[in-house]
């Protein structure tokens, strides 16, 4: 049974700093809290794999997803050491931020058997699927008999098992990461402690890694033992018609929703927003309060942004630009799910890291926005200002939805605390408004910088005509008036 917390979705709203330090989250954590941010997912702070060899060495940190190979669950990684990670979840906590780890338990650092042994960040010894420092050694993993194993001493998961071999999928290696055992005592007794560790200094919740790859069970026997009070979402990547569902994962915490960015990347880069809504997600979708929602995660971002043949674009990323901020302002519109948000870095090849530069510079400057530093999209109006308005829209259902003839406007209310209204046609939307449903008066619309005024007659409809560019959207709330300016001049 699950008696963990989840923190309220139509209120909440976490961003995922992608790649950032420790101090850098630290010092961010007083804006998230201003604006109403409720949580950060943090990257893996586990000892991971050192690269020594890598494109842009000068300007950039190691591949992204080292991170993604653990050595040692010691808390030393490129975003800092265990100290400044206490100080970062103090101070985010001091604003009001919860701290959610991204933890790595299905496997251990990927090789191949012939590797001669190495070390980690923290300086720990590691042998591929031998040992990793003293926590684990060869017997720890699976070992399916399987074909393509002389490598990797295990099967690697291989397309079609998705739709045909359940047991490979959970015991095969992914992509040649060591895959644990995790029906073994030791192993799960290993996990919890790791997390555990982790609820003592304060963490709030963890985003497990790869749960699609780890048997439901085995992580209930795992989760079991782990502080009650920790929030917990696990990361199944759902493709239709595939054996392992998202729903076995329900019972342990919510679960990622990707329909949801597939059904927004689809109908924005279509533009026809017919079927906008979680009723039209591809191949059913999760309970409401079951999901985690986004439009873009750190492994899309990935692929789309340069084209590999082997794995599709499908989600919107910050180089979509005026489509990818209105359909991220709609996301954190929508009653369905918990919303996450990406803050990230601009990227040049697949798998680059993260900028040399700190995001706060040391003249208290920022390093971000300018073309090869950090993206921060959580700073955009489009972003930053829909947190308080998902807040103030809180509980209230869907009042009032309209489809334009065309397919190219959406304009929904939320009772009568807040309304948006969404423009993908080829051009900019002039004309009035109806049926906004908020009491009259003069509000900002929320997504420009400054106070873009529109003014609502008592019948919910405007006094004059407004302009909507083409892919942007205007958004009012009651807390957004021309009196109280609240968040929107952020
Ligand atoms: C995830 N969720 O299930 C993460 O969201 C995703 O970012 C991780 O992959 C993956 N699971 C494993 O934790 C990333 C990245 C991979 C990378 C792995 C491990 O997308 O490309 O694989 O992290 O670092 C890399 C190499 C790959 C190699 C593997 C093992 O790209 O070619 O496979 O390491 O050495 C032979």
């Amino acid at each position: 049974s699950n008696n963990r917390p989840i923190p309220d979705p139509l209120t909440s709203v976490q961003v995922h700093l992608f790649e950032w330090s420790w101090n850098d989250v630290a010092k961010e954590c007083e804006f998230l809290g201003q604006a109403g941010f409720t949580g950060v997912q943090v990257s893996p702070p586990h000892e991971d794999i050192v690269v020594d060899d890598y494109p842009d060495k000068d300007k950039r940190q190691e591949p992204w997803w080292t991170r993604y190979q653990p050595v040692s669950y010691k808390l030393v990684s490129r975003s800092g050491g265990e100290k400044q990670f206490e100080e970062m979840v103090r101070s985010c906590r001091a604003h009001g931020i919860d701290i959610y780890v991204d933890v790595v338990i299905n496997h251990m650092a990927g090789g191949q058997l012939q590797d001669p042994p190495r070390r980690g960040r923290a300086s720990t010894p590691w042998h591929y699927r031998q040992s990793y420092g003293d926590n684990y050694n060869a017997e720890d993993f699976h070992r399916r008999p399987g074909t393509g194993d002389e490598q990797h001493g295990n099967c690697q998961i291989q397309d079609q098992d998705f739709l045909s071999c359940y047991d490979c999928v959970q015991q095969c290696d992914l992509g040649g990461l060591a895959d644990l055992d995790t029906s073994k005592t030791s192993v799960q007794e290993h996990i919890t402690e790791y997390l555990n560790r982790l609820a003592a200094l304060g963490v709030a919740g963890i985003r497990i890694d790869a749960s699609k790859h780890m048997n439901h069970w085995d992580l209930g026997m795992i989760l079991q033992d782990v502080n009650s009070s920790l929030y917990v979402y696990h990361e199944v990547l759902e493709g239709c018609g595939e054996l392992v569902l998202p729903t076995e994962y329900t019972g342990l915490g919510q679960v990622i929703e990707f329909r949801w960015a597939q059904l927004v990347w689809e109908l924005f880069s279509r533009r026809d927003l017919q079927f906008l809504g979680s009723e039209y997600m591809p191949c059913g979708h999760l309970p409401s309060g079951s999901a985690l929602v986004f439009v873009e995660n750190h492994d899309r971002q990935s692929n789309c942004h340069v084209p590999d043949p082997e794995v599709p674009c499908i989600s919107l990323t910050y180089q979509d630009g005026e489509l990818y901020k209105t359909a991220v302002a709609f996301t954190l519109a929508y009653p369905y799910g918990s919303p996450q948000v990406l803050s990230s870095y601009y990227y040049g090849r697949h798998g680059d890291g993260p900028p040399r530069k700190p995001v706060h510079g040391g003249d208290g400057a920022l390093n971000c926005g300018d073309g090869d530093t950090w993206v921060c999209q959580h700073r955009w109006p489009q972003v930053a200002n829909m947190v308080q308005w998902r807040k103030v829209a809180g509980h209230e259902a869907i009042s009032h939805w309209y489809l334009s003839d065309d397919h190219k406007q959406v304009q929904f209310s939320r009772g009568s605390a807040a309304m948006m209204f969404l423009n993908v046609g080829d051009t900019d939307f002039h004309g009035h408004l109806y049926n906004t449903r908020l009491p009259a008066g003069v509000y900002c619309n929320v997504l420009k910088s400054g106070c873009e005024k529109v003014e609502i007659l008592g019948d919910g409809s405007t006094a004059a005509g407004v302009t909507v560019g083409r892919d942007s959207a205007l958004a009012l709330h009651l807390n957004a008036t021309q009196t109280s300016m609240g968040l929107s001049s952020l």
